[in-house]
């Protein structure tokens, strides 16, 4: 085979699938992966040929590609990404173009963007979202880097993401590491949005009682509505297996203790650093933290008891309407916190990210593609400048509208007894957002008595401190 259109280095699941996905598309790929047999077994399965060379050494792997070359690194974030960076980099050429396609975190694509840039090479951070079915047939890429290496590789990412109303669901979103930072906020909201999910089917099965084909009307009914979504889709999906053998709902016998790869926690902590509050988000990373501890709470459950009741004498079909309004309130307000996080750090990184076409790309391919996102893009394409999408008048409507039914939801789910730590914080959030006044002064006064922290006024300019008395 001739040189190839492009090189892919790494054949996990999302690396095989990609280029799967680029060789059903007429592209030529040059493989590479560190264990060689997974890339034996890979070229032998796939049966192409004509479009996929396989290649057993960083130097073969570069040689076999076109000038200026195109790579995309699909392997574990972290260490092992710097470690095919370094195989790689000495074969190659100024000009060439590196793609990191994993979920590194943002720190580490500035500092390996700066480390190439001064081999002249181009680094570019893809953002990729959507699976391993997204990358097979069409995901989402947020890129960050150069804008000139960027327009080189365009053509072939355009071919390969999912397709909105015949838009691609690829941007540039920024130089260096705005592409990833916007992955990883994605990914922050993913955590909320999951969680809420979980709330909701909690408050069903455990504080209600409901059975699982009660609980998958509701959820049909929030994919038909505003909510619709992958993750609702695949949420039926869910509630549908069977355990094969006993026929009972799958979901009965997997473990509740959720995993995580880090990147809800980069979001918080991120977050933290730049003074843009997430509540929904980390109280999601809580959530699946206190999951993991299950030992210790088998022990607390019989320690621990509570008393659940039923919210007075609602009926059940009111409680799930509100269930639904205050699911899709969460969720709007998890997408508000990551879209003014996104836009706090291209503030301060100049990253001038475009967030209506973030809202815009996130509408096909990836995980937390959902309908709200077209009100959304709507409302970013009216005012690039917004800070905060619920200062828009649609949004800011919606959820006029459901937070009565949002408010009781929180308290329905109190009364039983169940926990919802990202729909509490979710309507806290909105709470204290929409408050002209906040408790705040007794915070600076409290500071101002003990440590002359000073505090400011409302009624003149500069820093104050009193006098306490002493306690
Ligand atoms: P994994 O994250 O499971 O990584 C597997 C790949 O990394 C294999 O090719 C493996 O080579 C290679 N690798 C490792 Br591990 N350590 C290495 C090292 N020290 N040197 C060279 N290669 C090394 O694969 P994945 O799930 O396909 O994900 C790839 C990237 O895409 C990750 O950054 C992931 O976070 C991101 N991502 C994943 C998803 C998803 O749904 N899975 C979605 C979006 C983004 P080997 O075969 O020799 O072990």
């Amino acid at each position: 085979m001739d040189r190839t259109d492009l090189g892919i280095l790494g054949l996990g699941v999302m690396g095989e699938n990609l280029v799967v996905n680029l060789a059903s598309r007429g592209f030529r790929v040059t493989v590479y992966n560190r264990t060689p047999e997974r890339t034996r077994q890979f070229v032998s399965r796939t049966n192409r040929d004509q479009e996929i060379k396989a290649t057993f050494s960083p130097q073969e792997f570069v040689d076999s590609l076109e000038s200026p070359r195109k790579i995309l690194v699909m392997v574990q974030a972290g260490n092992a990404t710097d470690a095919v960076l370094k195989q790689v980099s000495p074969f190659l050429s100024k000009g060439d173009v590196m793609m990191d396609g994993g979920n590194s975190f943002f720190r580490d694509t500035l500092r390996r963007s700066a480390w190439m840039k001064r081999q002249g090479i181009n680094y570019i951070g893809l953002g990729i979202s959507g699976g391993e079915e997204g990358a097979r047939k069409g995901p989402c890429i947020m890129a960050g880097g150069p804008r000139h290496a960027y327009e080189q590789v365009e053509p072939i990412l355009e071919k390969i993401v999912a397709r909105v109303d015949g838009e691609p669901c690829l941007a540039l979103l920024g130089p260096s590491a705005a592409g990833h930072f916007v992955k990883m906020v994605h990914n922050g909201i993913e955590y909320a949005l999951l969680q809420l999910i979980a709330e909701t089917y909690d408050i069903q099965a455990v504080g209600l009682g409901l059975h699982e084909r009660e609980i998958q009307r509701f959820f049909m009914s929030s994919n038909e509505a505003e909510l619709g979504s992958y993750l609702m889709e695949i949420t039926l999906a869910v509630l549908a297996e069977r355990n094969p053998g006993t026929n009972d709902p799958l979901l009965g016998v997997i473990l509740d203790k959720a995993a995580q790869k880090g990147t809800g926690a980069w979001t918080s902590q991120t977050s933290m650093e730049l003074g843009v509050p997430v509540p929904s988000i980390d109280s999601a990373v809580a959530a699946r933290n206190i999951s993991a501890y299950k030992d210790e709470r088998v022990l607390a459950s019989t320690r621990l008891t509570s008393h659940p009741s039923r919210n007075g004498a609602v009926n059940l079909e009111k409680m799930l309407i509100r269930l639904h309004d205050a699911l899709t309130c969460s969720w709007l307000v998890s997408y508000g916190q990551g879209f003014a996080l996104i836009k706090r750090a291209s503030d301060e990184y100049g990253y001038n990210t475009d967030l209506s076409e973030v809202a815009r790309i996130w509408r096909g391919g990836c995980i937390i593609r959902c309908k709200l996102l077209d009100k959304i893009r709507f409302a970013l394409g009216d005012d690039a400048d917004l800070p905060n999408l619920l200062l828009d008048n649609t949004l800011a409507e919606m959820l006029r509208q459901g937070q009565q039914n949002w408010r009781l939801a929180v308290s329905d789910a109190k009364h039983l007894g169940v926990p919802i730590p990202s729909m509490n914080a979710s309507l806290d959030y909105y709470d204290s957002y929409r408050r002209h006044t906040l408790p705040a002064n007794l915070i600076q006064a409290l500071r101002d008595y003990f440590g002359a922290h000073t505090y400011e006024r409302v009624d003149s300019k500069g820093q104050f401190h009193t006098k306490w008395p002493t306690s």
